[in-house]
């Protein structure tokens, strides 16, 4: 839509709105009848019975004229989110907060055909495998849309797997994960994926130290052996690709590394990550010793990492890492002696570390604190300069608070995360106190009241994250903050014990904030959200020929066209070339033996938008999604005999039931 067009659209709903609340308080105070409120259109008297009928407030009817998108109209932005414990991405509609799709990442997926058989995904799934045990779960937690210049483009996103230490690449092209790496030293990670200005590096910080390299070590040895990682994953945009091997990874002392971000414009070449067990509580709850909730939290001051990347890089090309099965990992003492690695005291069990539009600043949110703290990246700088330090038992260089602290503004309870909008005021999530607090920047970003709480706005409940639309970028788009809360108690309809989780969309472009809408998450656990403006992303609406091949992202070598269909024996190697198109397989009957071992090729060769067929194969555990335009591969031992029928699971026309065929198996 045009911006022209979108000023209309805007300014009709609020008229429509200011009609609808007259027509209901109106309704409300008895005074006049909805007959009598409807002079300006017939739709605001019944609008205005509807509301009645409903019981819907004027604050509910305009919420609803802020989220309601008509059918056939398309939303204004994309929410990615984490899909938590369910090991998926959500991609929701604003504002109208529908879901569109979960993108299968790092569990199998039957409606994509994602690790049901088709041979790219189960090699995708297969890369992030452990050693030898095979992962076919993740928990993800923090989604990176790909940035140029510190602003999103719509190419990539990435995603952590906490549990597993893996991240994901998905092409937003096809919205489809194209690969999956496993941290070669550490086992699991918590705090990526952020991503720098320019996408040259995706950052993942483990989260619970451990020893590299999954060796083993006594927990008694835990100051000299564990350690925690902070990896730099090289991305390569051209191949849509990790790099592994132009990663690499810092060391970085044994207390648990949290939320990372990379700093950006002023602060560009650094990344900033906290952590919160610097007092290397060890736990033993069950030797009556403090537990790690208790021993975690005995210190007044947590660590925040702030590391020179750039330097990092330089350094690894120097040829001063040292390569631990694969990954080229920057040893503590080389990171010290380097200038690459320094801490600044932040307090309290912190949480979140964002770093502002401009680069200028880092927020942390404690969460045993109530306030959050304010960084001033030239006030490190300038310590740096004057090497104007403390040290930690590690030797690693500790700035002085008080040298490099902006300012602190009290919040409340529990504040976690924060994030930015356009006119320089920034938004952090309480956990304990459940809620939105909005409060203004210093300068340059508000040349007075800078650093003071504005506005608290409770959310349904135990605030998590939050996103603002392309709110941790270098330039924020304003209009929407969703809170991701992690309880929803009594907000929907009783679904058993499980509930799930509250998504709510708050607008605040007004001079106070509103909660317009809460959606259920009740498919995993969304931990972070970033949000994007629909027009920067250029998504496929059919693969752009016939015979493509999602995972290469080019014409796959056995595309099958028509005229090509082909069954071919090569010893007990059985191998097919078929074509889908409504409503047939071509070919429908298939015979093998027992014992024989199958590679099966299915082109769609379908040019029409959402043409999609699937195949499924009873018995042997495969279904495939194959979308217009794709081939897939399928490669199988058969292991029984009998009488198979295949069909399509899409039902793609009248005649989808007579898409199928017989794989028929001699014993
Ligand atoms: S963090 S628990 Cu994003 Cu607040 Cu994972
Ligand atoms: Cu093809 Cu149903």
């Amino acid at each position: 839509m045009l911006p022209g067009n979108r000023k209309v659209v805007h300014a009709a709903i609020s008229i429509l709105a200011v009609v609808l609340l007259l027509g209901l308080s109106a309704c409300q105070t008895g005074a006049a009848g909805p007959s009598t409120a409807a002079p300006a259109a017939g739709l605001s008297a019944s609008a205005a019975d509807v509301a009645k009928a409903r019981n819907l407030t004027p604050d509910d009817v305009t919420a609803a004229l802020k989220t309601y998108v008509p059918g056939g109209k398309y939303d204004d932005y994309y929410m990615f989110a984490s899909g938590g414990q369910s090991g998926q991405v959500f991609v929701i509609g604003l504002p109208s907060m529908r879901l569109l799709k979960t993108i299968a990442v790092f569990t199998p997926e039957s409606w994509q055909g994602y690790g049901q058989g088709e041979e790219d995904t189960m090699k995708i799934l297969d890369e992030g495998k452990f050693k030898s045990n095979p992962i076919l779960w993740g928990d993800t937690h923090h989604p990176a849309l790909s940035e140029t210049n510190g602003q999103y483009d719509g190419q990539y996103l990435f995603i952590n797997d906490k549990a597993n230490g893996r991240i994901a690449v998905i092409d937003l092209r096809d919205f489809r994960t194209k690969q999956i790496v496993k941290n070669p030293v550490m086992i699991n990670n918590h705090g990526g994926a952020f991503v720098t200005p320019n996408t040259d590096y995706i950052i993942d910080p483990s989260q619970y130290a451990v020893p590299l390299d999954f060796q083993y070590a006594p927990i008694s040895e835990y100051k000299e052996k564990y350690r925690g990682l902070i990896t730099y994953w090289k991305f390569d945009r051209r191949k849509g690709r990790i790099d592994t091997a132009q990663s690499f990874a810092i060391e970085v002392p044994p207390y648990w590394q949290d939320l990372c971000d990379a700093g950006k414009l002023a602060s560009d070449g650094w990344a900033f990550c906290g952590s919160f067990n610097s007092e290397m509580a060890t736990g033993g709850i069950e030797e009556g010793k403090p537990s790690f909730e208790s021993g975690s939290a005995q210190r007044d001051m947590d660590y925040l990492h702030v590391m020179n990347w750039k330097k990092a890089e330089e350094v690894v090309k120097a040829g001063k890492a040292q390569t631990i099965n694969g990954m080229r990992v920057i040893r503590l003492s080389t990171a010290v002696s380097e200038g690459i690695l320094y801490l600044a005291p932040e307090p309290k069990s912190p949480h979140g570390s964002d770093v502002t539009p401009k680069g200028d600043y880092v927020v942390v949110g404690g969460k045993l604190d109530p306030h959050v703290t304010i960084f001033s990246f030239k006030k490190m700088q300038d310590a740096i300069a004057k090497q104007s330090f403390d040290r930690d038992s590690f030797g690693v260089p500790v700035f002085k608070f008080n040298e490099v602290m902006e300012a602190q503004v009290e919040l409340g309870l529990g504040p976690l995360h924060t994030v930015f909008d356009d006119q320089g005021y920034a938004y952090t999530s309480l956990f304990l106190d459940s809620g939105v607090v909005k409060w203004s920047l210093g300068a340059p970003y508000r040349t007075e009241g800078g650093w003071k709480r504005v506005e608290h706005i409770p959310t349904q409940y135990n605030l998590g994250h939050l996103t603002a639309v392309e709110g941790d970028t270098v330039q924020p788009g304003g209009k929407f903050v969703v809170a991701l809360n992690k309880w929803s108690v009594d907000r929907f309809l009783t679904v058993g014990p499980l509930h799930p989780q509250n998504l709510q969309l708050i607008d605040i472009t007004g001079s106070k904030m509103q909660v317009l809408y809460d959606a259920p998450a009740g498919v995993g656990e969304p931990h972070y959200a970033q949000i994007i403006k629909a027009e920067r992303l250029k998504p496929w609406k059919v693969y752009p020929e016939a015979g493509w091949n999602a995972r290469a992202q080019a014409k796959d070598p056995n595309a099958t066209m028509p005229g090509q269909e082909k069954v071919e024996r090569r010893g007990k190697t059985v191998e097919i070339w078929m074509r889908a198109m409504r409503s047939n397989f071509n070919p429908e009957r298939i015979t093998v033996k027992k014992g024989d071992h199958v590679i099966w090729h299915i082109t769609n060769i379908e040019r029409t938008e959402d043409a999609t067929h699937g195949f499924a194969l009873p018995g042997y555990n495969i279904n495939m999604s194959i979308d217009p335009g794709e081939t897939v591969t399928v490669e199988f031992d058969v292991t029984e005999s009998g009488v198979f029928t295949y069909y399509c699971t899409e039902f793609c026309s009248a005649l989808h039931l007579e898409m199928a065929g017989y794989f028929m198996v001699e014993p």
